[in-house]
């Protein structure tokens, strides 16, 4: 019943993939493997997703490199050595580059084609895929990997248009650069990309404005270059690493402190903080204290102990009081890893402006206007974010049973089965999508490795049991979006707003986006779903 027939067109797949960044690479990569006709649609022109798109200047991963990696082929692990801890977007996207190559993945791959639609045809049980120069595919499956942090936002501030010089996206960044020497650089966004774009141009750029709305916490990367001793020693370590980042809260190699904050003495405390802030990775706060997301009291503790090294670094009593969060607590929203980025505004070329205080009423010709005054620039740089989690699939005309718009469905209640798939859209499945952890609390790749094996899996199930289509039940999904409610609310996160709960977007239903009861604890579940025959899903 999934043999593609002989006379089928030559656009006629079993499965359709959409984006070529780390999950559809290892998707095609899979089913591929599986015996399946496979196509992969990716609207750039290489490969990467995110690092691909994101080359804006200082973009650098937040994991370390030793597990920011694919584990399914052992020549793979052995042959690719990483220079650093944390290593910058080229590296990352020469690595994606390279196991595109090394496994003939671009043969498979269709370049410049970004998908406008996936229609779902009830009567035959399959999908037509559209693309935006109107190029339909047929296909038993679709699997969209089209990344959680791939819809940029740019906020529709008046006069735009009106702008004389520069105007880029970091998500949109050109392949060609920009050249900053001696301009008025404007940058608009504090989260984990503008403090990377601030602290790499502030030397370079004549003078830099940053445009400030909520000020964030942040952790001083430490970033070894790793030699030779290194490379052998994780290659040794490949194995239990692997097993390892599965069992996890967030998908990395460590996890939170064993010992309860509250039965600790205030000078052990104090101990095991400054030993997390001294590693200088996330390990502070997704591998530090689990209170720090549950308890108020804690969390304001751990808060102090980071506002008071933040403040430490600035010089003017002034500026660190716009720096230093006071309106938030530490790890309720993404806490990015950063270098020398807080003594950028000790610099003479650098102004910050508290855009709560003066709000930003529009773009003039020549820079930016707040309620105080205007500011001229010859280049501004939008680090407002995305979409997050559902920004790329609405973007896309989903249409699954009875027609019925993936993006009006979820305009009222963003709902999944586990990220994996959804109710009424029967053989559609996703990778990092809302309900899962991938987007906000998961080593990526850890978490999207996890999901395209269950996916693979269950595709396999369905084709040796001879079904044609594979969707959750109403029941189930409804069970799951109740129990990510439950375990979010069990936190301080959704009453923090932030991308993670789509304040960052007008309109979008307030919840928590991605699931906070653990990778491992994900994990288990749907390995259990798995082993049970994937009870919750009709197979048929
Ligand atoms: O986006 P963000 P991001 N007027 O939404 C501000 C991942 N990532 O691109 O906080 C003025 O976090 C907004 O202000 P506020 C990571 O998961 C990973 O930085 O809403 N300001 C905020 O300061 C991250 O969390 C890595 O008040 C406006 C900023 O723009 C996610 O991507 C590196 C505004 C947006 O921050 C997204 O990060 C980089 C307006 N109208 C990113 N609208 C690594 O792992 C928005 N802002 C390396």
């Amino acid at each position: 019943m999934f043999d593609t027939p002989p006379e089928a067109p030559s656009k006629t797949y079993d499965a359709v993939i959409v984006g070529a960044g780390i999950s559809g690479l290892y998707q095609l990569y899979r089913l591929r493997e599986q015996g399946l006709r496979v196509r992969l649609f990716e609207a750039g022109n290489s490969v990467g997703g995110t690092w691909y798109w994101n080359r804006y200047p200082g973009a650098r991963v937040d994991s370390q490199s030793y597990i920011y990696q694919y584990w399914f082929s052992d020549e793979l692990l052995q042959e690719w050595t990483w220079s650093e801890r944390f290593p910058a977007q080229a590296e990352v996207e020469r690595y994606l580059n390279h196991v595109a190559d090394r496994f003939s993945l671009r043969d498979d791959i269709q370049f410049n084609t970004r998908i406008r639609s996936a229609h779902y045809d009830e009567t035959r049980g399959r999908w037509t895929v559209t693309s935006e120069s109107g190029e339909s595919f047929d296909s038993q499956f679709v699997v969209m990997c089209v990344g959680g942090l791939s819809a940029p936002i740019v906020p529709p501030f008046r006069g735009h248009e009106n702008f004389k010089g520069q105007i880029f996206h970091t998500g949109r960044w050109p392949k060609e650069g920009v050249d900053f020497a001696g301009k008025r650089v404007g940058v608009i966004g504090t989260g984990a990309t503008g403090i990377q774009v601030i602290q790499t141009i502030a030397p370079t750029v004549g003078h830099l404005t940053v445009f400030q709305r909520t000020p964030n916490y942040a952790i001083p990367m430490r970033n070894p270059k790793y030699g030779a001793e290194d490379h052998s020693d994780f290659r040794q370590r490949y194995p239990a690493l692997k097993a390892r980042v599965q069992s996890t809260f967030a998908g990395f190699d460590y996890d939170f402190h064993g010992k309860p904050y509250r039965e600790m003495a205030p000078e052990e405390r104090n101990r095991v903080l400054e030993e997390l802030w001294a590693d200088g990775s996330l390990s502070m706060w997704i591998g530090g204290f689990s209170e720090v997301f549950t308890d108020a009291e804690v969390n304001e503790e751990i808060s102090k102990f980071v506002r008071s090294k933040i403040r430490a670094r600035i010089n003017d009593p002034a500026v660190a009081d716009k720096l230093v969060p006071t309106d938030h607590g530490f790890g309720t929203r993404r806490v990015p890893l950063e270098t020398r980025y807080f003594e950028v505004y000790n610099r003479d070329n650098v102004e910050l402006v508290d855009v709560k205080a003066e709000r930003i009423e529009e773009i003039t010709a020549n820079g930016l206007r707040t309620s105080a005054r205007e500011y001229p620039l010859d280049v501004l740089i939008f680090a407002t974010g995305f979409d997050a989690g559902t920004g790329a699939l609405t973007s896309i005309d989903v249409r699954g049973r009875g027609g019925k718009s993936l993006k009006e469905s979820w305009s009222k209640q963003v709902h999944t089965t586990m990220g994996l798939q959804i109710n009424g859209y029967p053989n559609l499945f996703t990778t990092m999508a809302p309900l899962a952890p991938a987007a906000a609390f998961c080593n990526v790749p850890t978490c999207l490795q996890q999901q395209v094996d269950w996916i693979n899996d269950c595709i396999r199930y369905a084709r040796a049991k001879g079904a044609s289509t594979v969707e959750p039940t109403a029941e189930m999904e409804t069970r799951w979006l109740t129990h990510h409610n439950e375990v979010a609310n069990m936190t301080l996160v959704p009453k923090t707003p932030s991308w993670y709960t789509g304040a960052n977007v007008d309109g979008k239903p307030p919840m928590l986006l991605s699931y906070i009861g653990g990778v491992g604890a994900y994990r288990q579940q749907c390995e259990e779903v798995k082993a049970s025959g994937y009870a919750g899903f009709a197979i048929e």
